[in-house]
């Protein structure tokens, strides 16, 4: 009998590593990374230090074999961590850098070649780590670097909108992470793994619970568990922040009301804060949902959100916290169009908040939809820091089964020009602070976070998380190269693979959008759960839960006036963006039907009447998704069977889901329009009753 081959133990490839994954390389990339860490020079102390030599002593492990040692000495080709505390005789400057910032510098010292990551921080070093890990795991040259990045947003956030009973809501990769039941005593290595993604995207913040709060959260035990969790996270420069809900004095210790300009409720808040501060004292502060969809807030007493969110702020002022007051707010008594509430009652406002507020704005004036237009309120409330709120879990978007990158809608938003100071005024400039000059800046994603293996519901899910984090940091960056590296890194940095991925990834969004809602519809989706079709639901209590509110759709047309002659959704907008947004001539025709209520003989730029353009869009986005599947299937070869399967399984859902959405959107928009389909457009598979009737009583995440 011959030599027995070993059976090589298989890689698990099951997505946990998201990013992180450290693969091995060839041969030639092997040795040149060895070459250029032949040891990590580290003379600081402390856990910000050990996260950062460890997380490069397991990088290169994976990647090499061989694991670096950590020493005192400079030595040739080895990989210096230096901050100016840490090694006064820097040779290079890092002013400029901020807090969280680094440089990566070939340099060369006593004649020795050695690559310098210097900060001025413990933490900005561990960014900087993560940065050259990045390096290395894309394939890129490591030589000649002269790197000097530092973040132009200050708080760079996720959300969570976990549930202490352990659901997430809106969450579609399982179970919260936290494990509020075993906290504070059993910390799972999770928590840990959590923070080192989110440090490698530089996040600096995590509210923990959902902003449709419980007041327990902020009883003793919880702060208990919060602290726990903060302490794992401080190493990596995560603060921990809380949602509250209004009316916790009231239901936690018998206050008479939560009128915030009672005594009694602002000292109740003042107390609190300060036994939050006890356990954790460097807590980032509190994130509030106020008034909206059922939720208690000042207004319930007469007062402005600026008379609650500036209480809130007196309490978390003497340590140095901050209130994020979001601005999703819509009144059940409120005949006017939904998409002009927000900035209705807060526009108003604008200069009356205390200067550790920041009011938290959606993307868009309705809710995370496949597309909005950028929200009013940007570019509106010059006295006001204003941060975003994106939304990472995929409500409206597939949720767990599509695969629809979440980088163009991000960057399409962050690049919008609000021309609130005439041409230039981008979306990103509000939210950096640069256009006003403010110097509290926020940037918030709701997170698709739960304890599924995967991390995210899927592995291209982890794209979201991923494109998020890395635009917070720098807005400039572009949605492709985001998805360049993060294919390189969670793949292989081999072209054949990256470039497949990146252009399913790239076409994904549009294709949602086209076989969702094309042409600026929004809010079709069905009740409840948002997944799947629901253009006809009508018998909600609210007009605005049901989606007939929104696409308008009879006999003679479709869409939302929001002109002059409609809801003037428009004039909400600097008047250069008003008057374009008034005609529809003048529209971008992604976002026609949210502005304008048109005829079906209305002619699109493509010379189709809207009706046949319509359904032009609808196949589109249907043929695209069977060309991703196609793209996918040819990288069959190229990667590991675990998250291809899983990745082919889900194209599959998508395309036949995407045809759904075209049949059922079709069947339904046809028996109002009552027009024949374009010629060349087939039938719905199935009769308009049969779509209606689909009934989802256990999706998730509702
Ligand atoms: O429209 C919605 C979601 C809700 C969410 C709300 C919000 C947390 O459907 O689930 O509640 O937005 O952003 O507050």
């Amino acid at each position: 009998m011959g030599a027995m081959a070993l059976t090589p133990v298989a890689r698990a490839e099951d997505g946990y590593d998201l990013w992180l994954r450290y693969a091995p390389t060839d041969a030639a990339r092997s040795s040149s990374l060895s070459a250029h860490v032949t040891a990590i020079v580290a003379t600081g102390t402390g856990p910000t230090w050990a996260a950062a030599t460890s997380e490069l002593q397991r990088g290169i492990a994976g990647m090499t074999g061989t694991k670096p040692a950590v020493t005192a000495t400079i030595q040739q080709g080895a990989l210096w961590l230096a901050t100016p505390a840490s090694s006064p005789s820097l040779p290079v400057k890092t002013d400029g850098l901020g807090l969280e910032g680094y440089a990566i510098r070939s340099v060369t010292i006593d004649g020795k070649a050695v690559t310098l990551i210097a900060a001025n921080s413990d933490v900005g070093l561990l960014h900087g780590a993560y940065h050259w890990l990045r390096l290395a795991q894309t394939g890129a040259s490591l030589d000649s670097l002269a790197i000097a990045s530092a973040p132009k947003i200050g708080l760079r956030m996720l959300n969570h909108w976990d549930n202490l009973d352990g659901s997430v809501e809106r969450g579609y990769a399982g179970q919260s992470i936290w494990d509020w039941w075993r906290l504070p005593d059993y910390k799972g290595p999770r928590y840990t793994d959590y923070a080192r993604a989110n440090a490698s995207l530089g996040i600096n913040g995590t509210v923990l619970n959902n902003v449709n709060a419980r007041s327990e959260s902020l009883t003793a035990p919880y702060i208990a568990k919060a602290a726990a969790l903060a302490d794992i996270f401080r190493p990596y420069g995560i603060k921990v922040y809380l949602s509250v809900k209004w009316t916790a004095p009231m239901e936690l210790d018998g206050l008479k009301t939560a009128d915030p300009l009672d005594p009694a409720v602002a000292a109740w808040w003042k107390a609190k804060a300060d036994e939050i501060y006890k356990a954790i004292p460097d807590f980032g502060g509190f994130l509030v949902k106020a008034n909206s969809e059922g939720q208690p807030g000042p207004q319930d007493y007469k007062r402005t959100h600026a008379d609650g969110a500036n209480m809130l702020a007196a309490a978390v002022k003497p340590h140095g916290g901050i209130v994020m007051w979001r601005a999703f707010v819509y009144a059940h008594d409120n005949p006017d169009d939904r998409a002009k509430q927000a900035y209705s009652d807060f526009k108003p406002l604008d200069g009356q908040f205390a200067d550790n507020v920041i009011v938290q704005v959606k993307n868009g004036a309705i809710d995370f939809q496949p597309r909005e237009p950028f929200h009013p309120l940007f570019g509106a409330m010059p006295k006001t820091p204003l941060m975003m709120e994106f939304q990472i879990t995929k409500e409206y978007l597939g949720q767990s089964t599509h695969l629809t990158y979440l980088g163009p809608l991000f960057e399409e938003t962050l690049d919008a020009d609000t021309f609130a100071k005439g041409k230039g005024s981008t979306v990103a400039k509000v939210i950096d602070g640069s256009l006003e000059g403010h110097k509290l800046t926020g940037i918030a994603g709701v997170a698709n976070i739960g304890v599924d293996r995967d991390w995210s519901g899927s592995i291209f899910n982890q794209a979201d998380w991923y494109a998020f984090g890395r635009l917070s940091w720098d807005t400039s960056l572009s949605a492709r190269d985001i998805a360049t590296e993060w294919a390189a890194q969670t793949f292989s940095p081999d072209q054949k693979v990256v470039q497949p991925v990146v252009m399913m990834m790239m076409g994904s969004r549009e294709a949602a959008v086209d076989y969702m809602t094309p042409l600026g519809l929004a809010h079709i989706m069905n009740t409840g759960h948002h997944y799947g079709p629901g253009p006809w639901v009508s018998e909600l209590a609210r007009p605005e839960w049901n989606p007939v509110y929104y696409h308008k759709a009879d006999a003679n047309g479709i869409g939302f006036d929001r002109t002059k002659s409609g809801s003037n959704a428009v004039s909400q907008y600097a008047p250069t963006i008003a008057k374009m947004l008034d005609d529809p001539k003048t529209t971008p025709e992604r976002e026609l039907l949210w502005f304008h209520h048109l005829p079906w003989d209305y002619r699109l730029k493509s010379g189709d009447t809207l009706w046949d353009g319509l359904i032009h869009h609808y196949e589109h986005g249907v043929a695209d998704v069977a060309q991703m599947r196609a793209t996918w299937e040819t990288l069959r070869p190229m990667v590991d069977t675990e998250r291809f399967a899983e990745t082919e399984t889900l194209l599959t859902i998508q395309q036949r889901e995407a045809q759904w959405w075209r049949d059922a959107c079709i069947a339904y928009f046809q028996s109002v329009s009552k027009r024949p389909l374009p010629a060349g457009s087939a039938a719905p598979a199935h009769s308009l009753d049969y779509y209606k009737a689909l009934k989802f009583p256990f999706a998730p995440g509702n």
